[in-house]
């Protein structure tokens, strides 16, 4: 179905962030708002643990294997290429996609061990762009408080401190930078007014790159 009929299409919503600053819960909270005003949206997360290329990073994450720093960073970048198409489909048949993590993730953890940035970008050409992406903002002190920090790989203050600078390096203008030490309910706003515009957007026809 084309919505409206005049080529309406989804919305690719990115939220991105530090390991616990709160993505899953805005991502669960942004889908239930935007369903319940009618829109038609799926809520997707990279790395999608579930394919078998998923389950290799699972395994890596979750300490179970050992992989190159290379090797790792380019089946992150693989397990995005493995939805790239589906992805275009939803978008084109009306879906909002609101996607927890994406290429920006895949850039900055993996240049925050060093790897080299323009090299760590490469892999990524050629996948669709966000129409909007959401920054949720904490101190890697105060994210290290929050429940369940440390069970995998790159939770560590240090290395999350990084993974900060990083971040820093790769945002720009467009993003929208919200403070994620606020209430839940606070960050969650801010967050739907910003992601209803780009949705009002994309239905009236704003192109996909
Ligand atoms: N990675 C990922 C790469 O290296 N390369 C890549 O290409 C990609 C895609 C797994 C790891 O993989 C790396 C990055 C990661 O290290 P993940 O599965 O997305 O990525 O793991 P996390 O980001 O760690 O996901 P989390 O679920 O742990 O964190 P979230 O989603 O940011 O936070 P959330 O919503 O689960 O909340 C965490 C806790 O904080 C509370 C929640 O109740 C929960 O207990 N909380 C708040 N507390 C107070 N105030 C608020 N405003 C709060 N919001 C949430
Ligand atoms: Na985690």
């Amino acid at each position: 179905t084309r919505g409206d009929g005049y080529g309406s299409r989804g919305a690719l919503i990115v939220l991105e962030g530090l390991d616990r600053s709160g993505k899953s819960s805005q991502c669960r909270m942004l889908l239930s708002y935007l369903e319940g005003l009618g829109h038609s949206a799926e809520l997707w997360r990279f790395p999608d643990r579930s394919t078998s290329v998923g389950k290799m990073i699972n395994e890596y994450l979750s300490d179970k294997s050992q992989l190159d720093d290379h090797t790792i960073h380019l089946l992150f970048s693989a397990n995005r290429w493995e939805k790239r198409s589906l992805m275009e489909t939803k978008l084109k048949m009306g879906t909002t996609l609101i996607i927890d993590r994406y290429s920006y993730s895949g850039v900055v953890f993996s240049s925050a061990k060093g790897l080299d940035f323009e090299w760590c970008k490469t892999p990524e050409i050629g996948l669709l762009a966000p129409d909007l992406v959401v920054y949720l903002d904490i101190l890697p002190e105060k994210a290290a408080e929050r429940a369940g920090y440390g069970g995998e790989r790159y939770e560590q203050l240090e290395f999350q401190k990084k993974v900060s600078q990083c971040y820093k390096l790769l945002s720009d203008f467009s993003w929208e930078i919200i403070d994620a030490c606020q209430s839940m309910e606070d960050v969650g706003k801010q967050i739907k007014e910003i992601v209803l515009d780009q949705v009002m957007a994309c239905k009236k026809g704003k192109p996909l790159s």
